[in-house]
């Protein structure tokens, strides 16, 4: 893989979803190595340190909404936009450590600013399609992917800038296996490319990686990673607040970061939802580390 500069920003958000200790995820990351990881492969790296998260703001919000901390969600989400336009504009890949998943908002706004036709692969066992009409939890995290395409409350679709990031046939789902209603409506309804838990074990990861490439390639002019680290099996990856059974295993995993390093297509990354509290000996955040390795074109030989 070619060099290139990765600039990393820490954002501990928690406020997206009920669960504390995912703010830490950050840290348990870079304790788990993940500067000298990169830096290893070659690679120059800045790290931008963490954004800063008001947790006191998370009693309630004063718009009249049911999205739990949504004037501080999107506070952080607009700061962190603002960040990563700035990485991608100095020519640098941004690499975004969660924190809650309500913060690919802002990552997703700040890069597809650059891209006419931004590509997303959404690695999750969740959808994260669902708006303030569908969610069953008011929790942000569970809608970050509506609120790209334009689908949801408008202080998150209008984030950055007032347009919908990414178009539905630009985007490419993987792993999932816990889908709520309003998610399953508007996957067919925009006609989303998915491949589920389902297809995973009847395809193979290495199919579904090689279709999903086919699929974005041409029409896309760049490609975001958004990996929701619950998207793993909790055997591989337990430190989650929403771990569901029957997830991607670390091998897969690992292959699916290779073969989307093999592409160069990949301009931007965020890993997200690793929770230190709920760890087992910050398994999940080494478990990150070593697929932004694999992304960033780790090979043993
Ligand atoms: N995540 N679909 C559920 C909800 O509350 O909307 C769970 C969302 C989980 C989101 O893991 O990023
Ligand atoms: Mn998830
Ligand atoms: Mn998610
Ligand atoms: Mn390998």
């Amino acid at each position: 893989m070619n060099q290139k500069k990765v600039s990393i920003v820490g954002v501990p958000m928690d406020l997206g979803q009920n669960r504390r200790g995912v703010d830490m995820g950050p840290s348990a990351m870079r304790y788990a190595g993940v500067r000298s990881r990169i830096e290893k492969l070659g690679h120059q790296v800045e790290d931008h340190g963490d954004l800063h998260i008001d947790f006191s703001e998370k009693k309630s919000s004063e718009k009249k909404t049911n999205l739990k901390n949504l004037m501080e969600v999107e506070r952080v989400n607009a700061m962190l936009a603002e960040k990563v336009s700035h990485i991608v504009e100095e020519g640098s890949f941004p690499l975004v450590l969660g924190g809650d998943h309500s913060i690919a908002i802002g990552t997703i706004a700040g890069v597809s600013k650059h891209y006419e036709n931004l590509g997303v692969i959404w690695i999750d066992a969740h959808a994260d399609l669902n708006t303030e009409d569908t969610s069953p939890s008011g929790n942000i995290h569970g809608m970050p992917l509506a609120a790209s395409l334009g689908v949801g409350n408008e202080s998150l679709t209008s984030l950055f800038y007032p347009k919908a990031k990414v178009k539905p046939e630009n985007v490419v789902m993987i792993g999932h296996r816990d889908l709520d209603q309003g998610e399953r409506e508007l996957v067919k309804a925009k006609g989303i490319k998915m491949y589920t838990m389902h297809e995973i074990d009847r395809m193979g990861m290495t199919k579904v990686i090689e279709e999903s490439l086919t699929y974005l390639k041409g029409k896309t002019d760049g490609i975001h990673l958004s990996l929701d680290l619950d998207g793993l099996d909790p055997t591989d990856a337990p430190g989650v607040g929403t771990p569901v059974i029957g997830g991607i295993s670390y091998r897969e995993g690992h292959l699916a970061m290779e073969m989307l390093a093999e592409t160069d297509l990949i301009v931007s990354a965020e890993f997200v939802e690793v929770n230190p509290i709920l760890d087992e000996k910050n398994k999940t955040a080494q478990v990150a580390v070593a697929l932004i390795s694999s992304l960033l074109g780790d090979r043993l030989l």
